[in-house]
């Protein structure tokens, strides 16, 4: 059977912690899409892990983890990251990891395009991570793309680069600073070792599904961010809903158990675009600071500001969750009031807008309609059961329950693996 961990938000909720938790029991943890540009920290028995590109599955020595063929793979970050978990004590990583060969190949050459294509947006900058995502995932809907399958043929694997550079070199010209014999010679590294992790996803995604093993799916960046449901153009570009999860691994939806919606109990985004709830006054700092809301990639500041509900009920609307898991309840520890976006209003109408809108222009007209809940002032790192909140804390996660009908199983109190109750 298989369990979906999605980012409800504009991403870092925290799915990683969730994911470490449950692939303890699963035997098999994958990625469906994304890059490098993703990060999740994940606390576990005292030590502190970063993850990129790689699964959290990881930790657990006897869960496998997949890279799937909606992923764009950068394999630079693949190895620094593996010898990274190396040096933090996990020995078998090396042993418990496979990459889809239908996976595109992020090179530094995205990456170079990345930095050029912002700096041409000059003040409507993405804020992207810089790592080649969206020029990596461009190449691949122009079916210019290299798959992983393709690095193998050392002579294709040239030609194919070349032709791409050549391609970019002609839009950007010397802006563009790459060195493509570099890039070449990498690969003739990488291809010596990359060997034994590539595999055909779709027959291990099959035989994994017929045999039962328990699958978790770990998802990367979140869907305000997703290329169609996100706010475009301030978004990555890969499906990072559900749709994404089904393409990126061949997945049968019959054997989907759980979708579990992953919201931090406020809300931060990392770079451009719409926030309507961002707080740029002293709440929203000691959000910022409280919750220690940096980029696990790149150490941006994360924004921050209140929970919106506008966003969960439209993120349900694309993604189905079964349940949530609200995450960093604890950060919300000191505030006497705590703020929850119920809707909008149009203030040319006076209409009250219960819907997220695709027109980013009409978005922006748009005043926030907040409810005020009294906070509880008290630590909840220490509760292990809903009853062992305080009533403030419990009455926060049944108003969000009951706003978007959406059972909470899962609410995270700390960032240690034991901070989690389980309803
Ligand atoms: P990109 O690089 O093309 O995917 O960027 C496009 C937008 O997607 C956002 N994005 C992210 N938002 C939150 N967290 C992400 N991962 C890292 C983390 C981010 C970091 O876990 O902290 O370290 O800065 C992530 N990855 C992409 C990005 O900010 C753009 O808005
Ligand atoms: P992801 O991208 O969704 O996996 O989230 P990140 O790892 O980027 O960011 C979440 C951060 O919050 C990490 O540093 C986690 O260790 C931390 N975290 C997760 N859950 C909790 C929680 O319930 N409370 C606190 N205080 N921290 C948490
Ligand atoms: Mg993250």
């Amino acid at each position: 059977m298989v369990t979906v961990i999605l980012g409800a938000q504009w991403g870092d909720e925290g799915k990683g912690k969730l994911s470490d938790i449950l692939c303890q029991k699963a035997q098999v943890c994958a990625r469906a899409a994304g890059g490098h540009n993703a990060g999740h920290s994940v606390v576990a028995n005292g030590v502190s892990y970063d993850f990129h590109l790689l699964p959290s599955g990881l930790i657990n020595p006897n869960c496998t983890n997949l890279i799937g063929s909606g992923v764009v793979f950068n394999a630079d970050a693949f190895f620094k990251e593996l010898a990274t978990l190396e040096e933090k004590g996990l020995k078998h990583v090396r042993e418990q990891l496979l990459v889809s060969d239908r996976a595109h190949v992020n090179l530094e050459l995205h990456a170079r395009v990345d930095g050029l294509e912002e700096a041409e947006l000059a003040g409507n900058k993405i804020g992207t991570t810089g790592r080649g995502i969206g020029p990596s995932y461009a190449t691949k809907a122009g079916r210019n793309g290299i798959r992983l399958h393709e690095i193998f043929d050392q002579e294709k694997f040239e030609t194919k680069l070349r032709n791409l550079y050549a391609g970019y070199k002609k839009r950007f010209g010397d802006l563009l600073q790459y060195d493509v014999e570099a890039e070449i010679a990498r690969f003739r590294e990488y291809r010596k070792e990359l060997g034994k992790y590539v595999v055909d996803a779709v027959e291990f995604m099959e035989d994994a599904q017929k045999s039962g093993r328990d699958i978790l799916i770990e998802g990367a960046n979140a869907l305000m961010l997703d290329i169609d449901y996100g706010t475009y153009p301030y978004v990555t570009s890969s499906n990072t809903g559900i749709g994404g999860v089904i393409t990126g691994l061949a997945l049968d939806h019959r054997n989907l158990k759980e979708v579990i919606g992953v919201v931090k109990a406020y809300t931060t985004r990392v770079g451009g675009g719409p926030f309507k709830t961002e707080d740029l006054g002293p709440d929203g700092e000691k959000l910022q600071q409280v919750g220690r809301e940096w980029g696990v990639s790149t150490g941006r500041k994360r924004r921050c500001g209140w929970l919106d509900l506008v966003v969960l009920k439209y993120s349900n609307k694309v993604n189905h969750y079964t349940s949530w898991n609200i995450t960093k309840l604890d950060i919300l520890d000191t505030f006497p009031t705590i703020k929850v976006a119920v809707a909008y209003k149009d203030p040319a109408t006076g209409e009250e807008i219960n819907y997220f809108p695709a027109d980013l222009d009409y978005l922006d007209t748009l005043e926030v309609v907040y409810k005020e809940l009294e906070g509880w002032q008290t630590p909840t790192t220490a509760a292990k059961t809903f009853a062992d909140l305080p009533p403030q804390a419990q009455a926060y996660v049944k108003f969000i329950e009951e706003f978007t009908g959406v059972p909470v199983k899962w609410i995270g109190t700390g960032p240690a693996r034991d901070d989690m109750i389980f309803l």
